[in-house]
């Protein structure tokens, strides 16, 4: 076995139904809470244009880091298992949602793994997840550029700043 160590990871969180920013909000202080994960970065709080099927409500989004002890699939069904308990309805692909957690990188991993692609497939392109992960993270590389270098572009039309306080998730 080799020796537990904790590894880096980055988070993407959205929603548009509901109480979006109560959801996201809860979902980092139990992913900071439990003792195989530590919450390093948060980053501002985002209001976003919808990308993909755009008739639908803005979306709030935000990013976080984290190192922990678990394995990429194994933080994915946590994160799985807090999108279930905020009651997530899947209706539909890049439809409404309360919550949606996406696993964006995680250390050096890269793999294509159909359950569990890293880098998250479709990053590079999301002004939405790009202009939050940047807060934190500008200089990390992701598929062979910097995220301040996929954000300058990205489209970030519309995006808009809901909370500059990074602090936000403590108390939503
Ligand atoms: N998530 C999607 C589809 N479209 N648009 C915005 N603005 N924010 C999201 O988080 C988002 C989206 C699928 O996960
Ligand atoms: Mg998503
Ligand atoms: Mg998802």
């Amino acid at each position: 076995m080799p020796a537990e160590r904790f590894r880096p990871a980055t988070l993407g969180l959205g929603g548009n139904l509901g109480d979006p920013v109560k959801s996201m909000a809860a979902a980092l202080r139990k992913l900071d809470g439990r003792d195989d994960c530590r919450l390093t970065a948060v980053s501002r709080l985002y209001r976003t244009p919808p990308w993909g099927k755009t008739d639908q409500s803005i979306f709030f989004n935000a990013c976080a880091a984290l190192d922990t002890l678990l394995e990429p699939e194994a933080l994915l069904d946590v994160c799985l298992g807090i999108e279930r308990d905020m009651k997530r309805e899947r209706i539909e692909r890049w439809g409404p949602r309360t919550l949606d957690i996406d696993l964006l990188t995680f250390d050096d991993i890269e793999q294509g793994a159909p359950r569990l692609e890293l880098p998250h497939p479709r990053m590079t392109e999301r002004g939405f997840v790009l202009m939050p992960l940047a807060d934190f993270a500008a200089d990390l590389v992701v598929k062979g550029r910097t995220v301040a270098d996929w954000l300058s572009r990205a489209d970030i039309q519309g995006i808009e700043i809901a909370d500059s306080d990074r602090e936000w998730w403590r108390s939503a």
